[in-house]
């Protein structure tokens, strides 16, 4: 019998670790002011591998017991759509006290063009029991203990929607590496995890899948032996692109006196985006939105404001049409999941 193991809770006054900042370099993040951009180039694009890349030089997908390769994965009816990716796991870094994992601030997300053929049509076979559908990874390795292929299952209902792909293009070009290649899931709202990489199989369980990544990780627990609920869709968030520039160390932004347009990027998994404000000196003011793009990519927002010389903290909030919001001070759980307090951005007005 294999014991899991807990997650750790760094001590008070614990520093980031050798380990974490191994994870951290690994898996690195957007540079916020890649926020200006509607489809982040792959390069800029956050990235999260939880083991290794995996060899898939000989690589077919298993669809319920039916082999398919590349070549008739792409013959089928392709369809493209810009999708917002975010990790369950942006913001960890930020909660007090601190969940030792892979320890991310603000910026594991991206929004990128991804194209493939619907994952619907070749789910005809599904058998009519069917209550979970589950994807495998080519890469494995050990989590707390247990040793697993990367996987993550979707109840019927969310697999069969007719905006989710099984992807071979991001932006354009075949699927890099470290994003996924030849294969992976992509599924419009719900946070990283979901969007299985380099997917070697789907297979139909009766009941529900109760693998690590799904019945372990990816909860919002608060106590050790907590069951938690699942982490599904993203929750509404808007970050800013880093106004003015910056210092080299502390990344503390300056900008001159005057009028200064802040603009950054909003988006929900729940519903569209309603509304962005932006604390300036103490009010929340109404951010203009962009134009509406596609349904899950993230949508453009600016505001301007009358910078004056001194020490300022902008925060920036988005609220859905569901009329779920951030939070201004923080929610937190065990895993460090889903933390979506509103982004505090300090700067320095000079004269
Ligand atoms: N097979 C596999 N798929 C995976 C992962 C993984 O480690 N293995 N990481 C997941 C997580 S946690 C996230 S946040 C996204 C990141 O996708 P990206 O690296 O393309 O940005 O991939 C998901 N898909
Ligand atoms: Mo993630």
């Amino acid at each position: 019998m294999t014991t899991i193991g807990q997650s750790r809770i760094a001590a008070d006054d614990e520093d980031i670790s050798v380990e974490e900042l191994r994870l951290a370099a690994r898996n690195h993040g957007m540079p916020l002011e890649a926020l200006r951009y509607d489809v982040t180039p792959a390069g800029l694009h956050y990235l999260l591998i939880h083991y290794d890349i995996p060899d898939t030089a000989d690589w077919s997908l298993d669809v319920l017991g039916r082999k398919w390769t590349l070549d008739e994965l792409r013959a089928l009816p392709a369809v493209t759509e810009q999708v917002t990716l975010e990790c369950a796991g942006n913001g960890r870094a930020k909660l007090h006290p601190r969940p030792v994992s892979q320890p991310w601030l603000d910026e594991a997300v991206g929004c990128a063009a991804w194209t493939g053929t619907p994952l619907a049509p070749l789910l005809a076979d599904l058998p009519p029991d069917a209550v979970d559908v589950v994807f495998t990874g080519l890469d494995h390795g050990l989590d707390r203990g247990v040793e697993q292929d990367y996987q993550r299952a979707l109840p019927v209902a969310e697999a069969l929607r007719p905006d989710v792909l099984l992807a071979y293009e991001m932006n354009g070009q075949p699927l890099l590496p470290q994003h996924g290649a030849p294969l992976r899931l992509v599924v419009p709202g719900w946070y990283g995890m979901t969007h299985v990489k380099w997917l070697g199989s789907i297979t139909a369980l009766d009941r529900p899948f109760d693998g690590f990544q799904q019945a372990v990780a990816y909860r919002i627990t608060h106590e050790p032996d907590d069951e938690g609920t699942p982490v599904t869709r993203m929750l509404p968030k808007a970050l800013m692109a880093p106004p003015g520039f910056p210092d080299f160390m502390t990344r503390q932004r300056f900008v001159d006196a005057g009028r200064v347009v802040l603009t950054g990027r909003a988006w929900s998994g729940h519903a569209p985006v309603a509304k962005v404000e932006v604390e300036l000196d103490g009010t929340w003011v109404e951010a203009e939105l962009g134009p509406a793009g596609d349904r899950y990519a993230w949508r453009r927002w600016e505001c301007a404001w009358d910078a004056t010389p001194g020490e300022h903290v902008l925060r920036v909030r988005a609220t859905d049409a569901d009329g779920l919001t951030q939070p201004l001070d923080q929610p937190w759980n065990r895993q460090g999941m889903a933390n979506n307090t509103a982004q505090r951005v300090p700067v320095t007005v000079r004269p």
